[in-house]
């Protein structure tokens, strides 16, 4: 039996909210990921390795196998087109909303509204559901900016402190979802390599439970 684990994570914020969780688990990165340039790290787990890569290649290095497990905002997850990993656990974590923003009082467009983000699918699915016509606009960052300068009418982005809104005279419009961080696993690992999965899961769950008391 195969009883290794390798995990796909990203390096920015879900990694340091996830550290406390995976250490639970007994799994340590051995290097520093902030000073090393190394995209698979070794954990004090000789069995557990974490591989660093795109928040939105994640999905893919799961659905692949090439990762068994991985840790994936659920903006992330809500994107991805992919044939499907199995989402397992809310960790909690990297926690945040996915919204509509924009100008205060700002009067709607005559024209269509165009819509800057880099949330294409869940914009869509957003405005389809509200039965509101809306131009996509895909970009792959900064779409704070986009409003700023006549891009676009509105932005669907994620909102935490709503600091970067303010900071560039927009506001938060309609709330789309709430996210956060998911232990998403590969379908096959699941079976394959069931119990060491489920002993895992089992410990994160823990420490999951014992940071959010009901
Ligand atoms: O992979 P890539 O380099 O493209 O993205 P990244 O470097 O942003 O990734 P990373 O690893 O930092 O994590 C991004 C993930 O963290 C997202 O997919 C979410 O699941 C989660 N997350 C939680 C957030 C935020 N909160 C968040 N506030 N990701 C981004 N933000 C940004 C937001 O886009 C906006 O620009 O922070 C700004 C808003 O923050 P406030 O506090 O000013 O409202
Ligand atoms: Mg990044």
């Amino acid at each position: 039996m195969n009883d290794t684990l390798t995990i796909a994570v990203s390096k920015g914020r879900i990694f340091k909210d996830a550290l406390p969780l995976l250490a639970a688990a007994d799994v340590v990165p051995v290097d520093d990921p902030d000073t090393s340039r190394k995209l698979i790290l070794d954990t004090t787990n000789p069995k557990v390795k974490l591989v660093l890569i795109r928040t939105s290649d994640v999905p893919v290095y799961v659905e692949y196998g090439a990762a068994d497990l991985g840790i994936s905002g659920k903006d992330t997850l809500l994107e991805y087109e992919g044939n499907g990993v199995y989402e397992l656990l809310d960790l909690k974590i990297a926690c945040c909303k996915l919204m509509v923003a924009g100008f205060p009082n700002a009067e709607a467009p005559s024209r269509q509204p165009r819509i800057a983000t880099k949330y294409v699918n869940s914009a869509k699915r957003y405005f389809a559901e509200q039965g509101k016509q809306a131009e996509i606009i895909k970009l792959y960052g900064s779409m704070e900016l986009a409003p700023l300068v006549g891009l676009s009418d509105y932005i669907v982005d994620l909102v935490d402190t709503g600091n970067t809104l303010k900071a560039n005279g927009l506001e938060p419009l309609e709330h789309i979802a709430d996210i956060s961080s998911r232990l998403i696993v590969n379908k096959a690992s699941m079976k394959m390599k069931h119990a060491t999965v489920k002993a895992f899961i089992g410990k994160v769950a823990e420490a999951v439970a014992a940071r959010n008391p009901a």
